[in-house]
């Protein structure tokens, strides 16, 4: 069902004045007659019960966490490391077990002395303790919100720690106040790898032909493991995955590779940006979420390098996957089509799963991000319109300039504008908002009460969402996909991950269970009145 501006007024007639105001600029519906903006990346409303997460969050729990074979230090309370570590499902699997790291969760474990008298002689100690037994080859610290405001040094600490083991300790200043969301704690992340990490590896060229990094792609559910898999399958060399599966040695030598895929523009368009500058490597926005994505993803690819060995192999392997899951994706196909779906996520996949919803025969009807920007909603082109507030300039962008020795040209500019113009995704993300139909409803950063009245209004047969809002759907007799941890399924990336996909989707929508469950406005009434029986 589609609603009308009446019905979102209705939703946020609620709210008190202040809240209303702002949350209209955050809510829309999708009208392509006129220039339609958003306000994203700004300051939740208190009260609304956002589904947003912290800075600290985005540094620790989403850029850095990942890398296995780094350890990785929580300096703060114990919460802080409990709950960025484990829920999140970026799979790694390393040669020496030994050296993979993720199933540790490492933290100072500040107790109220340390909050008083300071916590660096701890974490120094930590430091030496963990070098002692698992003699990593990098160790990261993040900070949580009580060491900002303490003020403990955590450069002056990570300094003395890398002249005392040789190795490199790398610290991020993202507490958790940093910025509006985990958006910060992405930006903050970034920085500290391209400053510190990447262009630090002995390769001067890349170590195989057509040589790509994966960016943004956390290997949730082994994501990146099926794009691995096509990609390695078609003849591509993949330097690093940041950070999904990730390796500090990998990362160090990103520089070397010839192009950039970026699957999750928000959480690392960053380093994409600052590896082009400096190093000169292109980026390509990918999507490996859905068939016809990720064979769209393919094709340019094969494009940019324009070699015709691999533009044949790309469509070989493209039939062979297509005939190898097209059997199984029509049956399930037929179970899903008419369907609708909410698609309200993060920051790159409340986007990205409509392509698989709809190759499924499912309507996105409503999506938004928690914390995206809003570039990511009506696309690059609006970024030099950003009004940058006072959150924003709590990070700093990174000064970057082409690097004097290993900066290399990966193509001739009149050829990068040739592909350019065959090839919108080159360098470019146009956003979300192209890619809704009119009548669809746009929302950034959702709270409980809109989510509440949404799913009311529109009857989603899918709510694909998950961070504390699936409970939500559940009391409503409506089926939530997860799609932050995918509620230990996976992957869902490429062509295996779509039929896996499909697979949930059809088991939830024919599941009987949820036509036991009694909707709260099943019996109570929406309107109160009284109806006449005698007319
Ligand atoms: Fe990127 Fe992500 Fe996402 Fe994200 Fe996240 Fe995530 Fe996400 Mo949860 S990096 S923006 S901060 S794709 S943890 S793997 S699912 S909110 S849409």
């Amino acid at each position: 069902m589609t609603i009308n501006e009446k019905d979102i007024k209705a939703i946020l007639e609620k709210m008190p004045p202040k809240t209303k105001k702002n949350r209209r600029k955050h809510i829309f519906i999708k009208d392509s007659s006129t220039a339609q903006e958003i306000e994203a990346n700004t300051r939740t409303m208190p009260g609304i019960i956002s589904q947003r997460a912290c800075a600290f969050a985005g540094c620790k729990g989403v850029v850095v966490g990942p890398i296995k074979d780094m350890v990785h230090i929580v300096h703060g309370p114990i919460g802080c490391a409990f709950y960025t570590w484990g829920v999140r499902r970026s799979k790694a699997k390393s040669k020496d077990p030994a050296k993979n790291f993720l199933n540790y969760s490492f933290c100072t474990d500040m107790q109220e002395s340390d909050i008083v008298f300071g916590g660096e002689k701890k974490l120094a100690q930590m430091i030496d303790e963990l070098v002692e037994i698992f003699k990593p080859e990098a160790i990261t610290i993040c900070a949580t919100c009580p060491v900002g405001l303490i003020g403990d040094d955590l450069g002056a600490v990570a300094k003395k720690a890398e002249e005392k083991h040789s190795i490199q300790v790398l610290h991020f200043n993202c507490e958790g106040y940093k910025g509006v969301s985990q958006s910060a704690g992405h930006h903050i992340a970034n920085n500290v790898f391209m400053e510190k990490v990447i262009g630090t590896g002995p390769l001067t060229e890349a170590p195989g032909q057509y040589s790509v990094n994966l960016l943004g792609d956390y290997n949730i559910g082994g994501d990146a493991w099926e794009i691995e898999r096509i990609i390695k399958e078609i003849g591509y060399t993949l330097v690093t995955t940041m950070t999904g599966d990730c390796s500090y040695k990998d990362l160090k030598n990103a520089h070397v590779a010839d192009l950039n895929l970026v699957q999750c523009h928000r959480s690392i368009n960053y380093i994409a940006e600052m590896l082009e500058t400096k190093y000169g490597i292109p980026w390509l926005k990918t999507n490996f979420i859905g068939v016809e994505a990720t064979i769209q993803t393919l094709r340019n690819m094969a494009q940019i390098f324009g070699d015709e060995a691999l533009i044949r192999k790309t469509e070989e392997v493209i039939a062979r996957e297509v005939a190898e899951i097209s059997p199984t994706l029509e049956k399930l196909r037929k179970i899903c089509t008419g369907k609708t779906a909410f698609c309200l996520v993060g920051g790159s996949r409340a986007h990205h799963y409509q392509d698989l919803f709809a190759e499924l025969g499912i309507e996105t009807v409503a999506a938004g991000y928690e914390f995206g920007h809003r570039d990511d909603y009506e696309g690059r082109k609006v970024i030099p319109f950003i009004k940058s507030d006072a959150d924003s300039k709590n990070i700093p962008d990174l000064h970057v300039e082409s690097h004097p020795t290993q900066y290399r040209l990966r193509m001739s500019p009149e050829k990068y504008a040739e592909l350019k113009e065959k090839i919108p995704a080159l360098g470019n993300y146009a956003g979300m908002l192209p890619d809704m139909k009119d009548g669809h409803v746009i929302v950034d950063d959702y709270g409980h009460h809109e989510c509440e009245e949404l799913i009311k209004l529109m009857k989603p047969d899918i709510f694909a969402s998950g961070v504390k809002d699936k409970y939500i759907s559940h009391k409503m007799a409506v089926p939530s996909k997860q799609l932050h941890s995918y509620d230990y399924s996976g992957p869902y990336t490429g062509f295996r991950g779509a039929v896996i996909f499909a697979g949930d989707v059809a088991n939830m929508l024919t599941c009987p269970g949820w036509k036991m469950i009694t909707p709260p406005w099943k019996d109570k009434p929406l309107l109160e009145g009284t109806v006449r029986t005698d007319a």
